[in-house]
């Protein structure tokens, strides 16, 4: 039998962790929580790569572990890529996906070119040392949010080529196509080539 790769996920977010879980069920993941790391870690960075390297240091310096950390966002054409790193607290520090979606929708009400995408940064550290593995998926946003799945912008995105929103589609097919999904299989692929089953 195989050993699996047990790695911490640096994340305080469910959604993203519930995802991450249901994409690569081959990864032993393990949680901040079942690590025993309660912290808000900052994420002072100015780039998605710098946030998600911020994440995945914080626990690889305090706790030990090989782990990853995702940091993404929308970035809308229109707002010059805004949300984008401040996607999580658009409309303030309460990390509460309606009201930034709502946000988002008043600062685009008579917005034409509706141009977005949903960009995942994943950093992994290991023995080997930082690595960075990138997700994008290009789509528009609606004017008025659609569907009750997934969570934060998903209700406002709908990818090219689709006619649902993220939240109208099941979370099986928003992980087959997602920006998570196209990171973490580039987080796969190097894993396959560099396989230990040690975490710590
Ligand atoms: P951690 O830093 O603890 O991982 P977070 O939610 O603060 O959790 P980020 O700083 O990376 O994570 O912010 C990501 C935000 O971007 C997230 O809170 C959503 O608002 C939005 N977002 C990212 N991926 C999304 C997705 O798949 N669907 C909808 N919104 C998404």
């Amino acid at each position: 039998m195989t050993p699996q790769r047990t790695l911490v996920f640096a994340t305080n977010n469910e959604h993203k962790l519930r995802e991450i879980r249901a994409i690569a069920p081959e990864m032993h993941i393990l949680s901040l929580a079942d690590i025993q790391c309660h912290a808000d870690i900052p994420e002072t960075a100015s780039t998605f790569q710098g946030n998600a390297l911020l994440k995945a240091r914080y626990v690889k310096q305090h706790y030990g572990y090989d782990c990853f950390a995702d940091d993404s966002g929308l970035m809308v054409d229109a707002l010059h890529g805004a949300p984008g790193v401040h996607s999580a607290r658009y409309a303030g520090e309460g990390h509460d996906g309606d009201a930034n979606t709502a946000l988002l929708l008043r600062n685009m009400h008579d917005v034409a070119d509706r141009s977005a995408r949903f960009v995942t940064v994943i950093a992994l550290i290991d023995s080997e040392g930082e690595h960075l593995f990138e997700g994008s998926i290009e789509g528009s946003i609606l004017t008025a949010p659609r569907g009750d799945g997934g969570f934060g912008y998903d209700p406002v995105f709908i990818p090219q080529g689709y006619t649902e929103s993220f939240a109208e589609m099941s979370s099986e097919q928003k992980n087959r196509i997602s920006h998570r999904a196209i990171a973490t299989e580039h987080l796969l692929h190097y894993l396959s080539n560099h396989f230990t089953s040690q975490c710590k």
